[in-house]
């Protein structure tokens, strides 16, 4: 079985440094590239600029034993992992230039019997231009789309599975998707992640494993959207949400997921876009389950506006800015963007509740708040929010809450 001595990785995000990390921990030489000077001055010390559990202990370990490193400059390697984002643009149409950029800073270094593996979530295609694009920059070369079998690169997409809070585990037990742009470039980019993957791994072409990527993140996006359009049917009919679900749930069948606030993160309110921007006439649920999670916020923000309006001072306490429970991640949160509205149309005084930070973003500090306990909220609120189900607030009784008005966007108190 083809082995690799040296795997360099693009891009040392939340994918990309827990990757090289592992890769590195099986006794792989392990050069991890990225454009931050910061990122890769912090790596570089042993220590990580990202909050995953155990992340910290195993970089610090790969940087002791040398076997990983982190360098703005790509060098030579057997096998080049991209791991960098795939955001929309403005207009919901996915933005490949930071694979693109990617791509272009590692084509001098590229060669012969090389494997290039993109990681980044992708639209359907993308593989295929990666192949094209290389094609330009090494005119030298010959691309598997240009003779499968002489191909002097190998290339593959294996789109990246793991859970945000559970990326170490993740990345070792899930399946993987192995999609190559011919059956040889897949079977090359098995090998590799046979280095480090213990689920199983299930080999296609490129496109199918770029679509299955996007069908996951959508499956779990339009069922999230069933459970938040539940949410509002029950309002309207007065019906408690949580125990119907809970009721329904117990056919053998049916599985409905939590409603919340609205669906954050980076992917899942992302990638159904791709699919969208692919296929505009065909994804019909897909588009409106977008839509549905996207207007959440807005809805739960009139909620409070008008508990708000049964007080002379009203005083609101938001427990939780992070965009999912037990993480400290506030990027693409619709807690976070429920609270910045609140604070901006000035409806009473904001006690903002996050028990995984140390320290609110500037803009929000600017706006004269500040981070507040939960007794000290418990204390002084007259309206509560949940926004996120943290264990902390879990815990919460609901004879603690019973003189407030309570919302609760997470079905803490069932
Ligand atoms: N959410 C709900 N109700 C639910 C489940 C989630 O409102 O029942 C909300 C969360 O609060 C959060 C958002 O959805 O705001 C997304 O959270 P998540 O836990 O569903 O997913 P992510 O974004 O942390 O990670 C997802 C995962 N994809 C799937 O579960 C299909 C992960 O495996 C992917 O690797 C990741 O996206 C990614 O990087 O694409």
């Amino acid at each position: 079985m083809q082995s690799f001595s040296r795997v360099s990785v693009i891009g040392l995000g939340y994918i990309g440094l827990p990757t090289a990390a592992v890769i590195a921990s099986r006794g792989v030489e392990v050069l991890g590239v990225d454009v931050s000077e910061h990122a890769v001055n912090t790596i570089n010390q042993g220590k990580i600029h990202i909050v995953e559990p155990d992340l910290d202990m195993l970089v610090q370990a790969a940087v002791t034993t040398g076997k990983l490193k982190a360098s703005l400059t790509p060098e030579p390697a057997e096998a080049f992992m991209i791991a960098v984002p795939t955001p929309f643009k403005e207009n919901k149409t996915p933005d490949l230039s930071y694979i693109k950029a990617a791509l272009e800073n590692i084509a001098p270094v590229i060669a012969k019997g090389n494997l290039i593996v993109l990681e980044s979530t992708s639209p359907v295609g993308t593989t295929d231009k990666i192949s094209a694009w290389l094609a330009e920059l090494r005119p030298d070369l010959v691309m598997p789309h240009q003779d499968p079998d002489k191909a002097d690169v190998f290339i593959a997409h294996c789109p990246e599975r793991v859970l945000p809070g559970r990326v170490l585990q993740e990345l070792v037990s899930n399946d993987r998707i192995i999609g190559g742009i011919t059956e040889r470039c897949a079977q090359k980019a098995v090998a590799l992640y046979h280095l480090f993957v213990r689920g199983e791994c299930l080999l296609t072409n490129a496109r199918t494993a770029e679509m299955a990527k996007l069908t996951e993140n959508s499956f779990r996006d339009v069922n999230i959207a069933f459970a938040n359009e539940l949410s509002m049917i029950c309002d309207h009919l007065k019906i408690n949400v949580w125990e119907l679900i809970k009721l329904a749930n117990r056919h053998p069948r049916v599985n409905i997921l939590t409603p919340g606030p609205g669906v954050g993160g980076h992917c899942i309110a992302v990638d159904p876009w791709f699919i969208v921007d692919s296929a505009p006439e065909q994804a019909q649920i897909i588009r409106k389950a977008r839509e549905i999670n996207d207007s959440k916020p807005h809805y739960v923000i009139n909620k409070i506006k008008q508990a708000a309006d049964q007080f002379k001072k009203p005083v609101i306490a938001c427990l939780g800015l992070a965009f999912k429970a037990d993480i400290d991640d506030l990027r693409e949160s619709p807690a976070l963007d429920i609270a910045m509205s609140l604070l901006e149309d000035n409806i009473g005084e904001i006690l903002l509740v996050e028990p995984n930070i140390k320290q609110l973003p500037k803009k929000y500090a600017d706006h004269n708040s500040r981070l507040t306990s939960l007794p000290q909220a418990l204390e002084q609120a007259n309206i509560l929010v949940v926004l996120v189900d943290h264990k902390q607030f879990k815990t919460l009784h609901p004879v603690d809450v019973a003189t407030k008005v309570v919302i609760d966007t997470r079905g803490i108190f069932g």
